[in-house]
């Protein structure tokens, strides 16, 4: 056999779990990780891609097909449009702490990828074992859950809540998502106690002696499931999202749209706008809208 017949006959299914520089780390079948390269012209490989690829040299192998994928993650790049994070998640962990200061323009971001993307959010409060639990941060989470997404409150360093979110993490691929130094690592090391994941630290930190996720890796749990914990804040942006699509992503809004007098309504203060008239009402936070407002103003044209 030569040519394509001959590839096809060696080449097996693997799993994607993290990028070593120019190099993929490739899950075998048995759970064996083997360093692979990736055959140009067959697009970019993300974490959580299920490839197939073929033994090269020793322990080395060759990516040379991605599979079809469930889902993809994307962020913004220089040079191309968008480079992809993560593939086939079906869940997106939204991680919030006391401290840093919690950013809600960054979690509504989370979401409205999340709504578009058919993903679900979790939101995720960590760090509950501090004395100091902002007021802002517990209303921002009622807020949350009274439009019906499921909040949790758990501790990294104290185990309390881990149950919990083991129980919603089970039978799905989830991504961590959030500011530096909310916990992601920190919760990755709790949920997989066998791993000794370096994390980062919020006040010890030195410039370059700072230890933090270099690389997006992909972890499976212990009872189920899989995690993806990816260094960096700006995980995914907004650069494929239209206003439709923001708009969608406010899920409160969805009852809404279609109902403005004009087609081509941008729901700021266009006459006869049905979502500004349900924040006046207030059906609609105006807090959230006001968050709206600020995300559709940073879009790109
Ligand atoms: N008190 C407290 N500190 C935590 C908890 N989780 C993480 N941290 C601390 O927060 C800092 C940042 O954690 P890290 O996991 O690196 O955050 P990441 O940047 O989101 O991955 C570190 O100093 C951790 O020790 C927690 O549940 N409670
Ligand atoms: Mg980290
Ligand atoms: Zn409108």
């Amino acid at each position: 056999m030569t040519g394509p017949e001959a590839k096809r006959a060696v080449a097996r299914e693997g799993l994607v779990i993290s990028h070593l520089g120019k190099s993929l780390a490739v899950e075998n079948g048995s759970g064996e990780t083997i360093l692979c390269h990736t055959r140009r012209n067959i697009g970019t490989v993300a974490v959580g891609d299920r490839v197939l690829w073929e033994p090269a040299d020793g322990r080395l192998g060759c990516v040379v097909e991605i599979l079809e994928r469930r889902s993809l993650l994307t962020r913004p790049a220089r040079d191309e449009k968008t480079r992809p994070v993560a593939a086939n998640l079906d869940q997106i962990l939204i991680v919030l702490a006391p401290e840093p200061r919690c950013d809600l323009v960054l979690v509504d971001q989370y979401l409205v990828i999340s709504e578009n993307r058919g993903l679900q959010a979790l939101l995720v409060c960590n760090k509950t074992d501090l004395p100091n639990q902002p007021k802002a941060l517990d209303q921002a989470l009622a807020f949350y859950r009274g439009i019906g997404y499921t909040t949790i409150r758990v501790s990294a360093k104290s185990g309390i809540g881990l149950d919990q979110l083991q129980r919603e993490l089970k039978g799905h691929t989830s991504m961590l998502a959030g500011q530096s130094g909310v916990g992601k690592s920190s919760l990755t090391n709790a949920l997989i106690p066998d791993r000794n994941l370096r994390t980062g630290e919020l006040s010890r930190g030195t410039l370059h002696g700072k230890h933090t996720t270099t690389t997006t890796t992909l972890f499976h749990l212990p009872d189920g499931g899989d995690l993806i914990d990816s260094p960096g804040v700006a995980i995914f942006g907004l650069a494929e999202t239209t206003e439709n699509d923001l708009a969608f992503g406010y899920r409160e809004f969805q009852p809404f749209l279609g109902r403005c007098r004009f087609n081509d309504c941008r729901h700021g203060d266009d006459r006869g706008c049905a979502i500004s008239h349900a924040v006046q009402n207030a059906v609609i936070s105006a807090e959230r809208y006001e968050r709206f407002l600020k995300l559709r103003d940073k879009l790109p044209p």
